[in-house]
Protein backbone atom coordinates (compact mmCIF):
# COMPACT_ATOMS: atom_id res chain seq x y z
CA UNK A 1 0.00 0.00 0.00
CA UNK A 2 1.28 3.51 -1.00
CA UNK A 3 1.40 4.70 2.78
CA UNK A 4 4.39 2.45 3.27
CA UNK A 5 6.33 4.03 0.38
CA UNK A 6 5.21 7.83 1.30
CA UNK A 7 6.87 6.96 4.92
CA UNK A 8 9.65 5.64 3.68
CA UNK A 9 10.41 8.13 0.88
CA UNK A 10 9.84 10.87 3.64
CA UNK A 11 12.63 9.53 5.48
CA UNK A 12 15.64 12.09 3.67
CA UNK A 13 18.56 11.77 4.86
CA UNK A 14 18.45 15.52 7.23
CA UNK A 15 15.60 14.09 8.61
CA UNK A 16 17.22 10.64 9.08
CA UNK A 17 20.08 12.75 11.30
CA UNK A 18 18.36 14.44 13.21
CA UNK A 19 15.81 11.30 13.99
CA UNK A 20 18.96 9.74 15.17
CA UNK A 21 20.29 12.33 17.23
CA UNK A 22 16.71 12.37 18.82
CA UNK A 23 17.16 16.12 19.58
CA UNK A 24 16.96 19.62 17.62
CA UNK A 25 19.79 20.97 19.86
CA UNK A 26 22.73 23.14 18.04
CA UNK A 27 25.06 20.03 17.39
CA UNK A 28 22.20 17.37 15.81
CA UNK A 29 21.48 20.87 13.58
CA UNK A 30 24.67 21.78 12.82
CA UNK A 31 25.49 17.50 11.74
CA UNK A 32 22.07 17.50 9.76
CA UNK A 33 23.19 20.49 7.51
CA UNK A 34 26.64 19.16 6.81
CA UNK A 35 25.09 15.91 5.74
CA UNK A 36 22.94 18.16 3.44
CA UNK A 37 25.67 19.57 2.12
CA UNK A 38 27.90 16.57 1.25
CA UNK A 39 24.39 15.15 -0.17
CA UNK A 40 24.11 18.26 -2.47
CA UNK A 41 27.92 17.77 -3.28
CA UNK A 42 26.95 14.31 -4.07
CA UNK A 43 23.51 15.48 -6.46
CA UNK A 44 26.18 17.62 -8.27
CA UNK A 45 28.16 15.50 -9.00
CA UNK A 46 26.52 12.13 -9.97
CA UNK A 47 24.64 14.88 -12.37
CA UNK A 48 28.29 15.36 -14.07
CA UNK A 49 28.87 12.00 -14.47
CA UNK A 50 25.49 11.12 -15.66
CA UNK A 51 26.13 13.19 -18.51
CA UNK A 52 29.95 12.93 -19.32
CA UNK A 53 29.84 11.29 -22.12
CA UNK A 54 27.43 13.98 -23.84
CA UNK A 55 29.39 16.77 -22.62
CA UNK A 56 32.32 18.86 -23.96
CA UNK A 57 35.08 19.17 -20.97
CA UNK A 58 34.26 16.57 -18.69
CA UNK A 59 36.53 13.15 -19.10
CA UNK A 60 40.12 13.51 -19.66
CA UNK A 61 43.06 14.73 -18.03
CA UNK A 62 43.79 18.61 -17.12
CA UNK A 63 47.48 18.04 -18.01
CA UNK A 64 48.31 18.54 -14.34
CA UNK A 65 49.86 16.08 -11.36
CA UNK A 66 48.91 16.72 -7.88
CA UNK A 67 50.77 16.69 -4.54
CA UNK A 68 50.39 12.84 -4.46
CA UNK A 69 52.84 12.97 -7.84
CA UNK A 70 49.04 11.63 -9.98
CA UNK A 71 47.87 12.79 -13.03
CA UNK A 72 44.65 14.56 -12.32
CA UNK A 73 41.54 14.20 -14.57
CA UNK A 74 38.74 17.24 -15.18
CA UNK A 75 36.42 15.50 -12.83
CA UNK A 76 38.92 14.95 -9.84
CA UNK A 77 38.67 19.05 -10.38
CA UNK A 78 35.40 19.34 -10.80
CA UNK A 79 34.57 17.35 -7.78
CA UNK A 80 36.86 19.05 -5.27
CA UNK A 81 35.62 22.75 -6.14
CA UNK A 82 32.09 21.31 -6.05
CA UNK A 83 33.09 20.28 -2.13
CA UNK A 84 34.57 23.53 -1.81
CA UNK A 85 31.52 25.21 -3.04
CA UNK A 86 28.92 23.79 -0.90
CA UNK A 87 30.69 24.27 2.48
CA UNK A 88 31.68 28.08 2.04
CA UNK A 89 28.00 28.51 1.74
CA UNK A 90 26.98 26.52 4.83
CA UNK A 91 28.86 28.68 7.47
CA UNK A 92 29.60 25.62 9.19
CA UNK A 93 32.71 24.60 7.98
CA UNK A 94 35.97 26.60 8.12
CA UNK A 95 38.65 24.59 6.80
CA UNK A 96 38.78 21.65 3.72
CA UNK A 97 41.44 19.07 3.95
CA UNK A 98 41.31 16.95 -0.16
CA UNK A 99 43.18 14.33 -1.78
CA UNK A 100 43.58 17.25 -4.39
CA UNK A 101 44.81 19.69 -2.23
CA UNK A 102 48.46 19.95 -0.76
CA UNK A 103 47.27 22.33 1.97
CA UNK A 104 43.73 22.48 3.67
CA UNK A 105 41.52 24.88 2.34
CA UNK A 106 40.05 27.87 4.38
CA UNK A 107 36.94 29.72 4.26
CA UNK A 108 37.73 32.97 6.20
CA UNK A 109 34.22 33.89 6.48
CA UNK A 110 33.12 30.84 8.18
CA UNK A 111 35.68 30.34 10.88
CA UNK A 112 34.66 32.91 13.20
CA UNK A 113 31.64 30.55 13.61
CA UNK A 114 32.68 27.03 11.40
CA UNK A 115 33.89 24.64 14.03
CA UNK A 116 34.01 21.45 11.79
CA UNK A 117 37.21 20.48 8.99
CA UNK A 118 36.16 18.40 6.22
CA UNK A 119 38.32 15.61 5.14
CA UNK A 120 37.65 14.26 1.77
CA UNK A 121 38.31 12.53 -1.51
CA UNK A 122 36.29 14.00 -4.22
CA UNK A 123 36.78 11.13 -6.64
CA UNK A 124 37.64 8.00 -5.96
CA UNK A 125 38.58 5.32 -8.80
CA UNK A 126 40.03 8.27 -10.91
CA UNK A 127 41.04 5.50 -13.29
CA UNK A 128 37.43 4.51 -13.90
CA UNK A 129 36.13 8.12 -14.54
CA UNK A 130 36.67 8.20 -18.65
CA UNK A 131 35.17 4.42 -18.80
CA UNK A 132 31.90 4.87 -17.38
CA UNK A 133 32.03 2.86 -14.19
CA UNK A 134 31.44 3.10 -10.38
CA UNK A 135 33.40 5.91 -8.40
CA UNK A 136 33.01 7.70 -5.30
CA UNK A 137 33.50 10.30 -2.89
CA UNK A 138 34.64 9.72 0.50
CA UNK A 139 34.11 12.29 3.46
CA UNK A 140 34.63 12.83 7.35
CA UNK A 141 33.74 15.37 9.50
CA UNK A 142 35.99 16.84 12.56
CA UNK A 143 35.49 18.72 15.07
CA UNK A 144 38.42 22.20 14.34
CA UNK A 145 40.52 22.56 17.62
CA UNK A 146 42.32 25.04 18.41
CA UNK A 147 42.37 28.43 16.10
CA UNK A 148 44.80 27.31 13.73
CA UNK A 149 46.44 30.35 13.83
CA UNK A 150 49.53 29.22 12.49
CA UNK A 151 48.14 27.17 9.60
CA UNK A 152 49.33 23.89 10.46
CA UNK A 153 46.25 22.24 10.55
CA UNK A 154 48.15 20.09 13.31
CA UNK A 155 45.45 19.45 14.99
CA UNK A 156 43.91 17.22 12.27
CA UNK A 157 46.95 14.84 13.03
CA UNK A 158 44.89 12.97 15.37
CA UNK A 159 43.55 9.66 15.04
CA UNK A 160 40.77 8.20 13.44
CA UNK A 161 38.58 8.15 16.60
CA UNK A 162 38.26 11.67 16.16
CA UNK A 163 35.61 11.63 13.59
CA UNK A 164 32.49 13.15 14.35
CA UNK A 165 30.66 11.28 10.84
CA UNK A 166 32.11 9.46 8.26
CA UNK A 167 30.89 7.98 4.84
CA UNK A 168 30.96 7.46 1.42
CA UNK A 169 28.77 8.36 -2.19
CA UNK A 170 28.45 5.32 -4.74
CA UNK A 171 28.24 6.63 -7.99
CA UNK A 172 27.00 3.04 -9.47
CA UNK A 173 23.52 2.27 -11.59
CA UNK A 174 22.29 4.22 -8.88
CA UNK A 175 23.69 6.97 -6.47
CA UNK A 176 23.90 5.79 -3.17
CA UNK A 177 25.02 7.67 0.17
CA UNK A 178 26.10 5.36 3.29
CA UNK A 179 26.85 7.34 6.12
CA UNK A 180 27.40 6.88 10.15
CA UNK A 181 27.45 9.24 13.22
CA UNK A 182 28.79 6.88 15.57
CA UNK A 183 25.23 5.36 15.48
CA UNK A 184 25.43 2.50 12.98
CA UNK A 185 26.02 2.80 9.13
CA UNK A 186 22.85 3.62 6.77
CA UNK A 187 22.48 3.67 3.34
CA UNK A 188 20.79 6.41 0.89
CA UNK A 189 19.61 6.05 -2.55
CA UNK A 190 19.45 9.00 -4.79
CA UNK A 191 15.86 9.11 -6.26
CA UNK A 192 16.50 11.73 -9.36
CA UNK A 193 12.93 12.16 -9.63
CA UNK A 194 12.82 13.77 -6.28
CA UNK A 195 16.54 15.24 -6.11
CA UNK A 196 16.37 13.05 -2.31
CA UNK A 197 18.29 10.77 -0.76
CA UNK A 198 15.82 8.13 1.07
CA UNK A 199 16.47 5.77 3.37
CA UNK A 200 17.27 2.41 1.96
CA UNK A 201 18.42 0.22 4.56
CA UNK A 202 19.04 1.55 8.59
CA UNK A 203 21.60 -0.25 10.65
CA UNK A 204 23.46 -2.26 8.31
CA UNK A 205 25.12 -5.57 10.22
CA UNK A 206 27.88 -6.83 7.57
CA UNK A 207 28.82 -10.64 7.90
CA UNK A 208 31.91 -11.74 9.87
CA UNK A 209 33.20 -13.75 6.93
CA UNK A 210 32.66 -13.35 3.12
CA UNK A 211 33.71 -15.44 0.14
CA UNK A 212 35.46 -11.57 -1.44
CA UNK A 213 38.70 -10.95 -1.63
CA UNK A 214 39.24 -7.28 -3.55
CA UNK A 215 42.96 -6.77 -4.18
CA UNK A 216 45.08 -5.90 -7.10
CA UNK A 217 47.36 -8.96 -7.83
CA UNK A 218 49.07 -7.07 -10.31
CA UNK A 219 51.12 -5.51 -7.25
CA UNK A 220 52.37 -9.33 -6.21
CA UNK A 221 55.78 -8.94 -7.35
CA UNK A 222 55.89 -6.23 -5.10
CA UNK A 223 54.20 -7.20 -1.56
CA UNK A 224 55.93 -8.65 1.27
CA UNK A 225 56.33 -12.19 1.51
CA UNK A 226 53.62 -12.28 4.18
CA UNK A 227 50.96 -10.77 1.76
CA UNK A 228 51.82 -13.33 -0.93
CA UNK A 229 51.67 -16.34 1.58
CA UNK A 230 47.90 -14.81 1.98
CA UNK A 231 46.96 -14.35 -1.79
CA UNK A 232 48.58 -18.10 -2.21
CA UNK A 233 46.50 -19.70 0.63
CA UNK A 234 43.54 -18.02 -1.33
CA UNK A 235 44.36 -19.22 -4.11
CA UNK A 236 44.06 -22.93 -3.01
CA UNK A 237 41.28 -22.55 -0.53
CA UNK A 238 37.65 -23.51 -2.00
CA UNK A 239 35.43 -20.63 -1.61
CA UNK A 240 37.14 -17.56 -2.14
CA UNK A 241 36.43 -15.07 -4.76
CA UNK A 242 37.79 -12.32 -6.48
CA UNK A 243 36.31 -8.78 -7.12
CA UNK A 244 38.23 -5.62 -8.39
CA UNK A 245 37.00 -3.03 -9.68
CA UNK A 246 39.33 0.10 -9.34
CA UNK A 247 37.54 2.03 -7.11
CA UNK A 248 37.72 1.33 -3.51
CA UNK A 249 34.47 2.67 -2.51
CA UNK A 250 32.38 0.21 -4.72
CA UNK A 251 34.60 -2.50 -3.94
CA UNK A 252 34.00 -1.62 -0.32
CA UNK A 253 30.19 -1.57 -0.92
CA UNK A 254 30.17 -4.73 -1.93
CA UNK A 255 32.28 -5.85 1.21
CA UNK A 256 30.00 -4.03 3.83
CA UNK A 257 26.60 -5.71 1.87
CA UNK A 258 27.97 -9.18 1.20
CA UNK A 259 31.39 -9.65 3.63
CA UNK A 260 35.28 -10.20 2.97
CA UNK A 261 38.48 -8.14 2.57
CA UNK A 262 39.47 -5.63 0.76
CA UNK A 263 43.51 -4.98 0.40
CA UNK A 264 45.91 -2.32 -0.59
CA UNK A 265 48.81 -3.84 1.52
CA UNK A 266 52.13 -2.18 1.55
CA UNK A 267 54.78 -2.58 -1.05
CA UNK A 268 58.62 -3.44 -0.83
CA UNK A 269 59.23 0.04 -2.10
CA UNK A 270 56.13 1.95 -0.49
CA UNK A 271 55.71 -0.14 3.14
CA UNK A 272 52.77 2.48 3.39
CA UNK A 273 51.37 1.68 0.21
CA UNK A 274 48.44 3.96 -1.87
CA UNK A 275 45.45 4.99 0.53
CA UNK A 276 45.81 8.26 2.49
CA UNK A 277 44.90 7.59 5.65
CA UNK A 278 42.87 10.86 6.98
CA UNK A 279 40.10 11.18 3.97
CA UNK A 280 40.14 7.24 2.41
CA UNK A 281 41.05 4.86 4.91
CA UNK A 282 40.02 6.40 8.17
CA UNK A 283 36.05 7.55 7.21
CA UNK A 284 35.89 3.93 5.58
CA UNK A 285 37.20 2.45 9.06
CA UNK A 286 34.74 4.60 11.11
CA UNK A 287 31.85 3.23 8.80
CA UNK A 288 32.86 -0.63 8.56
CA UNK A 289 33.63 -0.52 12.46
CA UNK A 290 30.18 0.38 13.12
CA UNK A 291 28.89 -1.70 10.51
CA UNK A 292 30.57 -4.75 12.90
CA UNK A 293 33.82 -5.15 10.35
CA UNK A 294 37.61 -4.18 11.34
CA UNK A 295 39.94 -2.15 9.42
CA UNK A 296 43.85 -2.45 10.18
CA UNK A 297 47.39 -1.31 9.21
CA UNK A 298 48.32 -5.57 9.25
CA UNK A 299 49.70 -4.54 13.32
CA UNK A 300 47.51 -1.41 14.60
CA UNK A 301 43.51 -0.91 14.00
CA UNK A 302 43.75 1.70 11.15
CA UNK A 303 41.18 4.30 13.37
CA UNK A 304 44.29 3.98 16.01
CA UNK A 305 47.02 5.45 13.60
CA UNK A 306 47.81 8.68 14.39
CA UNK A 307 49.15 10.40 10.87
CA UNK A 308 52.32 12.63 11.19
CA UNK A 309 50.78 14.33 7.96
CA UNK A 310 47.97 15.29 6.08
CA UNK A 311 48.61 12.64 3.28
CA UNK A 312 50.10 10.11 4.78
CA UNK A 313 49.20 6.76 3.68
CA UNK A 314 48.93 3.43 5.62
CA UNK A 315 48.46 -0.27 4.51
CA UNK A 316 44.85 -1.61 4.65
CA UNK A 317 42.89 -4.56 5.03
CA UNK A 318 39.50 -3.70 5.55
CA UNK A 319 36.17 -6.10 5.90
CA UNK A 320 34.76 -8.60 7.48
CA UNK A 321 36.17 -9.33 11.14
CA UNK A 322 36.90 -12.84 10.36
CA UNK A 323 38.65 -12.46 6.95
CA UNK A 324 40.81 -9.46 8.60
CA UNK A 325 42.27 -11.04 11.24
CA UNK A 326 43.25 -14.02 8.56
CA UNK A 327 45.43 -11.54 6.67
CA UNK A 328 46.50 -10.45 10.03
CA UNK A 329 47.59 -13.97 11.05
CA UNK A 330 50.14 -14.20 8.04
CA UNK A 331 51.35 -10.56 8.91
CA UNK A 332 51.97 -10.91 12.08
CA UNK A 333 53.62 -14.60 11.97
CA UNK A 334 56.34 -13.39 9.25
CA UNK A 335 56.61 -10.34 11.80
P1 LIG B 1 42.36 7.56 -6.21
O1 LIG B 1 41.62 8.20 -5.09
O2 LIG B 1 43.47 8.42 -6.72
O3 LIG B 1 41.45 7.12 -7.31
O4 LIG B 1 43.11 6.26 -5.60
C1 LIG B 1 42.44 5.35 -4.80
C2 LIG B 1 42.09 4.13 -5.61
C3 LIG B 1 41.16 3.17 -4.95
O5 LIG B 1 39.84 3.52 -5.14
C4 LIG B 1 41.47 1.90 -5.68
O6 LIG B 1 41.10 0.77 -4.96
C5 LIG B 1 42.94 2.00 -5.89
O7 LIG B 1 43.24 3.37 -5.86
C6 LIG B 1 43.34 1.42 -7.19
O8 LIG B 1 44.73 1.51 -7.30
P2 LIG B 1 45.54 0.47 -8.19
O9 LIG B 1 45.26 0.83 -9.60
O10 LIG B 1 46.96 0.69 -7.79
O11 LIG B 1 45.06 -0.91 -7.84
MG1 LIG C 1 41.31 8.40 -3.56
Amino acid sequence: DYEYALDRDCTTLSRHVLQQLKSFSPDAQDLSTLMNRIALAGKLIARRLSRAGLMEGVLGFTGDVNVQGESVKKMDVYANDVFISVFKQSGLVCRLASEEMEKPYYIPENCPIGRYTLLYDPIDGSSNTDINLSLGSIFAIRQQEGDDSDNSASDLLQSGRKQIAAGYILYGPSTMLVYSIGKGVHSFSLDPSLGEFILTEENIKMPQQGAVYSVNEGNFWQWEESIREYIRYVHRTEGYTARYSGAMVSDIHRVLVQGGVFLYPGTTKNPEGKIRLLYESAPLAFLIEQAGGRASTGTQEILDVVPEQLHQRAPLIIGSKENVALVESFIQQQA
